[in-house]
């Protein structure tokens, strides 16, 4: 999604006074020192259109599958109403009373029981309001999965829904509104500060049972994920590879790896010379440069022990073992003797993994398993993910992680990395997907974000590459102090 169009999306509620600064009552009887009013909305249609193409944007991006839409009754009503009018998207309406005359339907329009429908909100604190309409729902056998809301007020709505079986998907955040008004000065440094502050300490989701029942997902990574990088590094399975990069982490306070997709070593080189001291390892794609000469793997390895990093060809080997044996080893490339770790697809089973790792294993090198991809209709998912699982499970002394989208197995001893990361949710033209860092790190328990694009296309690579290391290490501090609440 594109940030400026947020940017300018969020400018425009202000001024149609849709965000308003001051003491305010929130539905719960909790007073607020920022009230949300997107009722104001319907009187606005320009806005209101540009609301429900962001909203409708966001369906595609998550690839949201459903038979029907409904609107949470009043405010998101219409723009369900523009959304599946302009799509053609069959909707119904949750009444708030049924009629005492004439069907006394709770629910209009038309649906089949198992029916999948489509939840859209306006804000979201608690998500009471958006449980309450799939309540409803469900009592006529619909069932929901999903829901988008525009703002969310990052008050619990997103872990009490998922704690239900609901994926809540936020469009702004409460955050990023504070940061974006401030940034164009319509509110003072306080103001931000005393919304930041309310915000961290009103969460209405309590978990009751630590690891029991009513515990999101999100919050269960939390309780399960309570060991920091540096004490996984020590426990006494880890890879020794694993280990070295957990503790390469924990003193680099860095846990994002530069994807290097250039076409020229020289620029290769200056990116590992430059942005070296804020990553951890810096992912090369050796085939696409144009230039390509064998004495640059040395000159990496000088780099990476200058810089402490790790290199990680991104070669995807996905042959029988013999064949990637002399992948690995040989060719041109000879990538085994310069890149600490390489990956593989778990297509052709373990014999993949064993071929790589009768050349990696002598040379103390480690392999990470793709159990999950970031493009597009991507078919690494569901079965396919725990068999990649399995083979690596077998191989712990040569699989030391995995590529993914999100964790995929709870043993601490397991490295997870995820490509597809930029500071905004989207995609490219070709099948690529983003996810935040935040959302990454904090909410899908990954271990280290891959950045390729969202630092090379900055006009200040480095200013770019430590705004991406700041914020993975924020999400992997957020985690950790919440794991151990
Ligand atoms: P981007 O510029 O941040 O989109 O680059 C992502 C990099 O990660 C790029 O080198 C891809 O080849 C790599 N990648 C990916 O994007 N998605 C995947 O599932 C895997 C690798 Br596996």
């Amino acid at each position: 999604m594109d940030n400026l169009c947020i940017d300018s999306l969020i400018l425009k509620l202000h001024d149609v006074n849709a965000v308003k600064f001051g003491d305010y009552k929130l539905k719960s009887g909790m007073m607020t020192p920022i009230y949300i009013d997107l009722r104001v909305l319907v009187s606005h249609p320009v806005l209101m259109n540009q609301v429900s193409a962001l909203i409708y944007q966001r369906v595609l991006e998550e690839e949201l599958q459903f038979d029907s839409v409904c609107g949470v009754p009043y405010t998101a009503l219409p723009m369900a109403t523009i959304i599946c009018s302009t799509h053609e998207l069959p909707m119904l309406i949750r009444r708030k009373e049924a009629k005492d005359y004439g069907t006394k339907r709770l629910v209009e329009g038309s649906y089949r029981e198992g029916d999948i429908c489509l939840i859209i909100e306006d804000t979201v604190t608690s998500g009471s309001s958006i449980l309450e309409t799939a309540e409803v729902l469900y009592q006529e056998g619909l069932k929901v999965t999903d829901a988008i809301v525009l703002m969310d007020r990052e008050q619990g709505g997103v872990d009490m829904l998922a704690s239900k079986g609901i994926r809540l998907h936020p469009i702004i955040s409460m955050f990023k509104l504070v940061n974006v008004l401030l940034a164009a000065e319509r509110i003072t440094a306080q103001t931000a500060q005393s919304v930041r502050k309310f915000i961290q300490e009103n969460n209405t989701f309590s978990p009751k049972e630590k690891n029991g029942n009513g515990v999101s997902p999100a919050k269960k990574l939390c309780l399960e994920q309570q060991l920091s990088y540096a004490e996984r590094a020590k426990l006494p399975d880890v890879h020794p590879l694993a280990s070295k990069l957990l503790l390469m982490m924990e003193e680099k306070q860095s846990n994002l790896c530069l994807s290097a997709d250039v076409t020229s070593t020289k620029e290769l080189l200056q990116l590992a010379e430059t942005l070296g001291s804020k990553i951890c390892v810096l992912k090369t794609h050796v085939d696409i440069l144009k230039d390509f000469t064998s004495d640059l793997g040395q000159k990496l390895q000088t780099l990476a022990e200058k810089h402490n990093f790790c290199i990680f060809e991104d070669r995807k080997f996905a042959d029988i073992g013999n064949t990637v044996k002399h992948q690995y080893e040989g060719g041109i490339y000879q990538i085994s003797s310069w890149s600490h770790m390489v990956n593989a697809h778990g297509v052709p089973g373990p014999g993949v993994v064993k071929g790589l790792s009768a050349v990696g294993k002598p040379l103390g090198r480690g392999l990470l398993l793709i159990a999950q991809m970031s493009s597009q209709g991507s078919l690494a998912s569901g079965e396919y993910t725990q068999a990649v699982l399995q083979i690596a499970e077998e191989h712990l002394d040569f699989v030391f992680g995995f590529i993914c989208g999100s964790r995929i197995t709870k043993r601490p001893e397991f490295i997870h990395m995820t490509p597809g990361v930029q500071m905004h949710t989207g995609g490219d033209s070709l099948g690529q997907r983003y996810s935040t860092p935040e959302d990454v790190i904090y909410h899908k328990g990954s271990d280290i974000i891959i950045v390729g694009r969202g630092i090379l296309e900055a006009s200040d690579r480095l200013k770019a590459a430590e705004s991406y290391r700041k914020c993975g290490w924020d999400a992997y501090e957020k985690r950790l102090s919440q794991s151990s609440k």
